[in-house]
């Protein structure tokens, strides 16, 4: 059994919840036998409840049709939420599995892909306490859920064409994710954790920001593994409210340590930047980083995101030929005074050849993992290379509405680059200037430090 803790001395009102808390997972943990991991920064503020609340687990999945990027979104809603249960219970947040993802093709085998394959687990148990699966699977002597909820939207559409916060349990509109064996227990994907069952399932017809979850899960059900199918149906709330607690889960999705040192190396060698000449030097833990606009240089390359493949049908009228995009580079090589180009693409191989050809005197660089890189770390770590090389440019372009450009820009946010070297896209061809990207402000919770939610629900 492992703990992983790192507390924050300055949280000291919270050194007694620490303590408690500790000794609720650790009996929890005894009493099941297993080796669980909970990350978890300072236990949460456990005091109001002592140890007399067991551990309650919060499980969750996404519309299997949405992409790597949506699905971080929709974890920092989720996330949040558990923020929210943990001022009156402790919850831990079962992490889901990755796999079967629409735009991971390479012939590999990737399902069951743990989230410490691609995130730092310390981090984000400083926002919330997480784990893995299996490590739950261990730890409830079992792949048994108690219940699960799949969230749908209501049949008859919003009440007098408004959208106002509701939730009921409803017939199901949508029979087919999940069916009955013959022992009664529910049946579905499970991550593609196929000895899985769930106790119970019903459907939640609901319109609410992801907050909102909370009354339900603390009173109107007691089961101690609650899964919430489709979360992406919960929503923030408006931004003007909840951007701190936004950024706060945001900045808690630092990307693995494995993944950051192979982008890092790769900057070293191919692009001659490092964090120390960059200004981009990081502190182990997040919720002591407080970074500024122009704080960051980045190195001496322009980065790019180039989106193709579908996009060029989905947004024929935003994305510009490979000949117009090179000209676009260009100048902004010009601009700054830069000699490289490192280009994030999904892009065919071909494409990104033509794509080089047209810049011929400029150094056009891409990643490609080896075959040992891309089978430990799949598409969606070679992805994360790609975002975390771009997020170290002294520049960045990005292509019209993509959340993975989004996750770079985010990134860049957060690393404290200038809002007028990272808030840049692509336009499409004959245009010399287009819309650009709303500019989204990292925030700070200085009340909290920075670990998280303060406001009252
Ligand atoms: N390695 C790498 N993969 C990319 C790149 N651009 C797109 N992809 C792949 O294509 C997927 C794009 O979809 P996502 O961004 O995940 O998801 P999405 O929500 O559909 O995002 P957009 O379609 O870009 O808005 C990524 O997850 C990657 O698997 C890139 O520059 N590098
Ligand atoms: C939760 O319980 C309350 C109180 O019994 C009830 O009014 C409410 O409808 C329940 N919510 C749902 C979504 O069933």
């Amino acid at each position: 059994m492992i703990i992983n803790m790192a507390v924050d001395v300055a949280a000291l009102k919270r050194v007694l919840g620490l303590f408690v808390c500790l000794c609720v997972t650790r009996t929890s943990l005894q009493r099941e036998d297993a080796d669980g991991i909970v990350y978890s920064a300072d236990g949460k503020d456990t005091t109001a409840f002592g140890s007399a609340k067991p551990m309650r687990f919060l499980l969750y999945d996404v519309n299997p049709g949405e992409g790597f990027n949506l699905r971080r979104d929709v974890y920092i809603r989720v996330a949040n939420l558990v923020k929210f249960l943990n001022e009156d219970e402790p919850w831990t947040l079962v992490l889901p599995p990755w796999g079967r993802l629409y735009h991971w093709k390479s012939n590999i085998d990737q399902i069951k892909v743990p989230w410490g394959t691609f995130f730092d687990l310390e981090s984000l148990g400083r926002h919330v306490p997480v784990m893995e699966y299996k490590d739950f699977i261990k730890m409830s002597g079992g792949a048994v859920i108690e219940e699960v909820y799949y969230l749908q939207r209501y049949k008859e559409g919003w009440k007098d064409g408004k959208w106002e916060e509701r939730m009921d349990i409803r017939d199901c509109l949508d029979q087919n994710y999940y069916h009955k064996d013959e022992e009664g227990a529910w049946r579905g994907w499970f991550w593609g954790y196929e000895e899985t069952k769930a106790k119970k399932l019903q459907c939640l017809s609901v319109q609410a920001q992801a907050s909102s979850m909370k009354p339900f899960l603390m009173h109107n059900t007691t089961a101690r593994s609650v899964m919430l199918d489709r979360a992406e149906e919960l929503i923030h709330g408006a931004y003007s409210e909840w951007s701190i607690e936004w950024w706060t889960a945001r900045r808690s999705m630092r990307f693995s340590k494995q993944l950051r040192d192979i982008a890092d190396k790769f900057r070293e060698q191919e692009l001659d930047s490092t964090d120390e000449k960059d200004r981009t030097v990081l502190l182990e833990d997040w919720t002591k980083m407080r970074r500024k606009h122009g704080d960051a240089l980045g190195g001496p390359y322009l980065s790019i995101h180039l989106r193709r493949r579908d996009y060029l049908y989905a947004h024929k009228e935003e994305v510009p030929s490979l000949l117009y995009a090179a000209e676009q580079i260009k100048s902004g090589l010009e601009k700054h005074k830069l000699k490289t180009v490192f280009v994030a693409t999904d892009a065919p191989k071909e494409e990104f050849e033509e794509l080089k050809g047209y810049l011929q005197g400029y150094k056009v660089v891409k990643y490609t993992p080896t075959k040992e890189v891309l089978e430990s770390f799949k598409d969606g770590g070679i992805a994360i290379i790609d975002q975390w090389i771009c997020a170290h440019a002294r520049v960045f372009i990005g292509s019209y509405v993509s959340t993975f450009s989004f996750r770079i820009q985010e990134e860049r946010e957060i690393l404290g680059f200038s809002q007028d070297v990272t808030y840049r896209r692509f336009c499409p061809d004959g245009q010399l200037t287009c819309e650009q990207p709303s500019k989204w402000v990292v925030k700070y919770d200085e009340e909290n430090q920075g670990r998280g939610l303060h406001t009252e629900l």
